[in-house]
């Protein structure tokens, strides 16, 4: 029960879900602002200077308090077996790598299990959809495209390819040495020589994360570079590697995302139809929930049930993926699942994996909406439902899900109160998307994107992504940081939660150009009929703002490597591990990269110092941290400014 009431403007901006905010504190209902007033943080574990590794600590060592004119500095303290607070923090820190970087690898080994099952013909209900970017993929992994020689030559089918890619794809999780396939073929060349000569190249997914594991077990590697080190490899790993391979094999399964128009916030939910909420991250199940629910047989039975039909929405990167292949509307992002079940219009919510909260489970109980949990990986105890997805059975388990749905519109007890507020968006830019508008044929890839930026149009490209985080004002700081810079005429990428907030507020429509974006940037977007925030997807889909930078490079004109280009990259509202290993992954890539919310390595000074500058020489790229998303939108112009003046094309 909220105890007290609490302004609901100063929990989110978002006026519908401020609404649903409002009836939850009239009847008594908790949400995660409420748990959130009532844990304070820990200040020691924030700053990472919290050892519990080995059953003699926990050890803290925050820094101590600045001597006062005439007293000792006293010396910060160290952990029982001596570990300094640069080991303690390093170690912290790593292993929110690992974790981030073992979630999207695990996902992506999912999408390649399934992969497999649809080249041999085991799972109904999918398709290897696009056969251009399978051959792709394969010539990367040196798959054959064709057999014979000269007269003889033939062709082989995608069902043939996939079935040899799949092979080798699967193996590069347990490999034990040598390079992972994209990290050495689609990094710019510069990069992966840097790479090679820091020794930083991933050998397997698997093995990055584990040594993590080991590495900071108790009494390994104590020295806070070496660790930093592995993290690098760590993270080369993912976004070279896992969250690249996931995205790539979603886009064979279920086709490379081109524009398509959608529908955000809680005002798509509707009244009179069976409304679903898919809230998670991996596609797999939601692609066969999407098609059931065009069934004519599952629209008659929701009418049947007194339903018009059936409404699916989404909720965080389950969402994204579902809104860039089929325009689905989304919902909310991470800090609005309880509100939209608040709506009491949710017929079912149906998760999978990361981001869900285990309040749903008893959130549920206060309305009618079946709580259904779909992968073995991801059960809340107390969950309504459990419905296990299995790549060969998905129809007949997306129908299931869909008929729990159904079955529920009849059981609605709480009045539905649907706020009204839904706003179009522009979604669906891959990196093939990207290059097409701005490329054009003729001149090749991405040639107008550098001329414009060349030219001082497009100021420099910013990457904004990443979570929502209930210690922030919900959704302030990425509209903020987003807003400054298309003021300021840089062109934004974004994705995953960042990407929902700016669809709420009519940043991924072409319009926005004229109200938001500076002379030049406007102009661009007007031109080509885009938005100044171009959506590329969920969070694995920050693969494909990694392929737009090497592709970028590669065009010509700014520069030979990553760490050239006029580019910054932020998450100003972070709270996932996840959003580490992302950050570390851009860093290693030689992106700038601030972080707003909160930073968890202030617990070393010496350690945050190299992150956010020794990295600098090594790498090219280096973390940043700033509270106020403004002041930290300007920081990246003025990185960009500088990689401009490097390149000669300074205004
Ligand atoms: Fe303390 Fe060292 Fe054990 Fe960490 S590893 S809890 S610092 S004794
Ligand atoms: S869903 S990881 S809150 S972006 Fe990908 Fe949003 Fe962050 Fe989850």
């Amino acid at each position: 029960m909220a105890e007290e009431v609490v302004k609901v403007e100063s929990r989110t901006v978002d006026p519908a879900e401020q609404q649903m905010l409002k009836r939850a504190q009239a009847e008594g209902i908790e949400t995660i602002w409420d748990r959130a007033d009532k844990m304070k943080p820990c200040p020691i574990g924030s700053e990472g200077a919290c050892c519990r590794i080995c059953s003699q600590g926990p050890c803290r060592v925050p820094p101590p308090k600045k001597a006062k004119p005439g007293e000792e500095q006293k010396k910060q303290a160290v952990g029982v077996c001596g570990a300094t607070a640069e080991t303690i923090v390093a170690r912290n820190f790593a292993r929110m790598v690992a974790a981030g970087s073992a979630a999207h690898t695990d996902h992506a080994r999912g999408v390649a299990h399934l992969f497999k099952e649809v080249a041999h013909g085991r799972a109904p209900g999918y398709e290897l959809k696009d056969a251009g970017k399978l051959r792709a993929i394969a010539r990367d992994y040196d798959v054959p495209l064709s057999v014979g020689e000269g007269d003889d030559k033939k062709s082989r089918s995608k069902e043939e390819i996939a079935q040899d890619l799949a092979e080798k794809v699967l193996a590069e999780f347990g490999q034990q040495s040598g390079e992972l396939v994209f990290s050495s073929k689609r990094a710019p060349k510069k990069r992966v020589e840097l790479w090679r000569g820091l020794d930083v190249m991933p050998r397997g997914f698997d093995r990055e994360v584990v040594e993590i594991m080991h590495r900071t077990h108790m009494g390994v590697d104590q020295d806070y570079k070496n660790i930093i080190h592995q993290c690098t490899r760590c993270a080369i790993s993912d976004g070279w590697g896992g969250s690249m391979l996931a995205t790539e094999l979603q886009d064979v399964l279920f086709g490379t995302p081109v524009p398509v128009l959608g529908d955000s916030n809680l005002g798509v939910l509707k009244e009179d139809h069976v409304n679903v909420i898919i809230h998670g991250h991996e596609p797999l199940l939601p692609e066969l929930i999407n098609a059931a629910s065009q069934d004519p047989e599952m629209l008659e039975y929701a009418k049947s049930k007194g339903a018009k039909g059936i409404q699916l929405a989404g909720i965080c990167c389950s969402a994204n993926e579902i809104l860039m292949r089929h325009g689905i509307p989304v919902a909310a992002n991470f800090l609005g699942q309880e509100l939209a079940i608040i709506t009491g219009a949710v017929d079912a919510m149906v998760v999978d994996v990361q981001c869900q909260f285990q309040a749903l489970a008893s959130l549920v109980k206060c309305f009618h909406t079946k709580l259904i949990t779909t992968d073995e990986r991801g059960r809340i105890e107390g969950e309504t439902m459990y419905i296990p997805f299995d790549d060969h059975h998905g129809p007949e388990i997306a129908r299931k899900v869909l008929k729990e749905a159904i079955d529920n519109f009849p059981n609605r007890r709480a009045p539905v109160i649907i706020p009204e507020q839904k706003y179009p968006c522009v979604v669906g830019f891959s990196m093939e998307t990207i290059r097409y508008l701005l490329g054009g044929s003729i001149r090749g890839s991405y040639y107008t994107l550098n001329d414009n930026i060349i030219g001082g149009r497009v100021r420099g490209i910013g990457g904004v992504v990443g979570c929502n985080n209930v210690r922030t004002l919900h959704d302030n700081a990425h509209l903020s940081m987003v807003k400054e810079l298309i003021k300021n005429d840089v062109v934004v990428l974004t994705t995953g939660c960042n990407a929902i907030a700016c669809a709420k507020e009519g940043l991924l429509t072409p319009e926005a150009a004229i109200k938001y974006c500076g002379a030049g940037l406007a102009e661009v977007c007007e031109t080509v009929g885009i938005p100044p925030v171009l959506h590329m997807g969920s969070c694995v889909d920050n693969a494909r703002i990694l392929l737009a930078a090497a592709a970028c490079v590669r065009a010509g004109g700014l520069g030979n490597d990553i760490s050239d280009l006029p580019a910054a990259g932020a998450a100003p509202e972070w709270m996932s591990e996840k959003a580490i290993s992302i950050g570390h992954y851009f860093v290693s890539s030689g992106v700038y990269t601030i972080f707003s919310a909160a930073w968890p390595t202030t617990g070393s000074e010496i350690l945050t110092d190299y992150l956010f500058h020794g990295l600098e020489s090594e790498l090219g790229g280096m973390w940043d941290f700033e509270l106020d998303p403004v002041v930290a939108a300007q920081k990246m112009i003025a990185h960009i400014d500088k990689k401009r003046a490097a390149l000669g094309i300074d205004k």
